[in-house]
Order: C-alpha cells, then sequence, then structure tokens
C-alpha cells in the first residue's frame, strides 16, 4: 500500500477528530468526499472503527445524508435458482456439499419458475432481483441458460442481479449482453481469515473475476460477512479492500453469518451487535456513494438493531421470506417496520440526495 495514500487517509480521520465532530463543519464531509475513489488504508479505517459509537454513527449518517435521500431504502429480492450440491468448501455456506446441512439439492429452475418468483418479487415492491447459482463458477452452457433468465426477468422491468461464483473469460460480457445490471461476487472477509475459512479457492480467484465484472461494464456488488469470528482489524481490512477498489463497488453487501448446523462455522460467538452497525457505519463512510446492502442475518436481528443499521447508513434490503436457503424476515413485518421508522421504499436511481 502506498504510504502518500495511507498517510492522506489517516489525515482525513484526524481532520474529522478535530474539527468536525466537535463543530459539526463540513470539513469532513469535504475529506470524505476528496477520498471517494482513493485507496483507504486499514489503518484508517480502523480509527473509523474505533470512535465512539456515537460520533462513528453520527459522522455515517451525515455523509448519508449528504448522497442520499435519508429516509429511502432499495428493496432487492434473492432467488436460488440452482440449490446445493456446490464443490467448494466455504467454511459458512449450507449449499457446500460436504457439509451435512439438510439443504436439497436443486437443478438450475426454468424460465417459467423464475418468472413466477420475480413477477411476485415486484408485485411486492422489489425493484432488483437478484438469482443465485451454488457453483464454483458456471459451466459454458449454464451460461446460456442463466442468460435466458436475466433476459426473462429484465424483461418485467426489474433490476437484474446473478450471483453464480468465479466466471472464466467472455461470461461477464455475454451475461451483460442478455441485460444483467449487477454482478454480486463477494471478497467476504480479510486475506489472512480468508484462507482459514475456505480451501478451494483463493481471494485473488475472487478478484480476477471482480476485475471481469468490471471490465464487461456490469455494476459490481461485492461485500462480505461479519461475524465469522473475525477480529476489528479483520473488519477493518475487509472494508479497507473494498473501499480501495477503483472504483469501489456500486453495492456493498454487508452480511451477519447465518449459523447453520453442519457448516464449520456453525456455533461460533456472534458478533457484538454495535460492532455489526460499527461495520455498517464505517462502509458507509469509506464507500459515500455506494448502496449499502444490510443482508443476511435480519431474521435475528432485532427490529431496534436494524434501525440502528439505518440511521449507520444501510440504504438497501434483501425484501422477501427467505434469502437463498435460509430465512428472512416476513414481507409484511418489513413494512411494518418501515412503516414505524418512516422509511420510504425506492429504486437506486430516485435515491440521491436532492
Ligand atoms: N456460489 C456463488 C459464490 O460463492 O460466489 C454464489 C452464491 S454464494 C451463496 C453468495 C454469497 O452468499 C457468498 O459469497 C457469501 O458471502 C454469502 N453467504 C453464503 N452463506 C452465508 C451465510 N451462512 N451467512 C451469510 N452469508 C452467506
Ligand atoms: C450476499 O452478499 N448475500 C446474499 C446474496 N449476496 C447472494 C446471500 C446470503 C446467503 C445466506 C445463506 C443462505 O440463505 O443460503
Ligand atoms: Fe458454493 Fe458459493 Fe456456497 Fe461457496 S458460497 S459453497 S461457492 S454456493
Amino acid at each position: 500500500m502506498n504510504t502518500d495514500v495511507m498517510n492522506t487517509a489517516a489525515m482525513n480521520t484526524d481532520v474529522m477528530n478535530a474539527d468536525v465532530i466537535k463543530t459539526g463543519a463540513t470539513a469532513a464531509e469535504q475529506s470524505l468526499l476528496e477520498n471517494a475513489g482513493r485507496e483507504w488504508a486499514p489503518e484508517a479505517v480502523m480509527a473509523l472503527f474505533d470512535k465512539s459509537f456515537g460520533d462513528l454513527v453520527f459522522e455515517a449518517q451525515r455523509v448519508h445524508r449528504t448522497h442520499f435521500k435519508p429516509n429511502s431504502v432499495q428493496l432487492s429480492t434473492l432467488l436460488s435458482v440452482k440449490t446445493g450440491g456446490c464443490p467448494e468448501d466455504c467454511g459458512y455456506c449450507p449449499q457446500a456439499a460436504r457439509y451435512h446441512t439438510g439443504v436439497e439439492n436443486q437443478a438450475l429452475m426454468s424460465v417459467e419458475e423464475v418468472l413466477k418468483a420475480a413477477r411476485a418479487a415486484k408485485e411486492n415492491g422489489a425493484t432488483r432481483f437478484c438469482m443465485g447459482a451454488a457453483w464454483r463458477g458456471p459451466k459454458q452452457r449454464d451460461v446460456e441458460k442463466v442468460a435466458e433468465l436475466v433476459t426473462a426477468v429484465k424483461s418485467l422491468g426489474l433490476e437484474t442481479c446473478a450471483t453464480l461464483g468465479m466466471l472464466k473469460e467472455g461470461q461477464a460480457e455475454q451475461l451483460k449482453a442478455a441485460g444483467l445490471d449487477y454482478y454480486n461476487h463477494n471478497i467476504d472477509t480479510g486475506a489472512e481469515h480468508y484462507q482459514r475459512i475456505v480451501s478451494t479457492r483463493t481471494q485473488d480467484d475472487r478478484y480476477e473475476t471482480l476485475t471481469r465484472v468490471r471490465d464487461a461494464g456490469l455494476n459490481v456488488c461485492c461485500g462480505g460477512i461479519v461475524g465469522m469470528g473475525e477480529s476489528r482489524q479483520t473488519r477493518a481490512e475487509l472494508i479497507s479492500r473494498l473501499a480501495s477498489m477503483d472504483p469501489y463497488p456500486e453495492s456493498v453487501p454487508i452480511n451477519n453469518l447465518v449459523q447453520v448446523k453442519g457448516t464449520p462455522l456453525y456455533g461460533i460467538d456472534p458478533i457484538d451487535p454495535f460492532e455489526f452497525v460499527r461495520t455498517i457505519a464505517c462502509a458507509r463512510l469509506t464507500m459515500p456513494r455506494a448502496m449499502v446492502r444490510l443482508s443476511a442475518g435480519r431474521e435475528q436481528m432485532s427490529d431496534e438493531l436494524q434501525a440502528l443499521c439505518f440511521m449507520a447508513g444501510a440504504n438497501s434490503i434483501f425484501y422477501g421470506d427467505k434469502l437463498l436457503t435460509t430465512g428472512n424476515p416476513q414481507a409484511e413485518s418489513d413494512r411494518r417496520l418501515f412503516s414505524r421508522l418512516g422509511l420510504e421504499t425506492s429504486t437506486c436511481d430516485a435515491m440521491a440526495a436532492e
């Protein structure tokens, strides 16, 4: 990492400390804006994590309001279009064939089945439909079939997203040509911790796919999972790596590990909820224009914790009673929460601050 960059980021953090939190002046906004598109050293992100909770959430909320309407949230609905039987060994994942989690394998769904789910998602208010497949990466014939699914979903007027694993040369372009808007591919955690959680691929493999996705002109959806026994330092590294991508991802899902019996991470100590909120706030501060998605793990969260996440800068969720294979709050209960918090739902395009 370039030391000038590290120093700039650290200095900006000092500026925030000294001038802004006390005075409420706009210097922090300025310094954060200047940082957009620059590298964020792990040390600089760590300095954000180490702030008092109130200062951190206050600052994140302010940056959020600079770029987005403060009370709008975007809704994405997930569908597992190919389930289970995955050859990888991701220690968090219920779909890895080698863990006995009770997930039933299901072959790639037909266009009709997917359209039915996508229509229901749209009727329920989702604006983006995200199709997930339990593959290490798609074969050429899989990409062709998924391309048909993408075109069909797009024709309903929904934004499209897919998460299919590692892509080979040319595949991202094929998906883009079919009408794909976003590709989700998470780096999951810090580099060292990653090797403890996944052994069948490297994090560099993930970066290679992310480069292909970016080069094909697709929007990048890339984030991680916390609550996997990592340290704060590791969380700071995750955020630093995401924020230092040039450009940083348009969409940043922050997942709280859903512990599934049979996976190696089942039974691990859960993350302190305030630390989860801090992670959201750090994502918002370092990637001011990204959609920060409060992702997996909401079913295990209280309404109050979710409200704190929205205050810390989350402005998107997965909506619908299922994630891929695990549960998510019922749409009805989410609608009640939005109403209690005075949140309105919106498309990404309509969310920019006026
Ligand atoms: N197989 C593809 C891949 O790994 O990229 C796509 C599907 S995979 C299930 C999508 C993402 O879901 C993973 O990268 C991981 O971040 C997240 N995920 C999987 N299991 C999870 C769990 N138990 N809790 C939270 N997030 C999880
Ligand atoms: C993301 O970051 N989280 C979603 C989506 N991208 C594909 C997946 C969460 C999966 C949770 C475990 C499951 O339901 O199988
Ligand atoms: Fe397979 Fe993706 Fe699950 Fe890893 S996260 S086991 S690659 S489905």
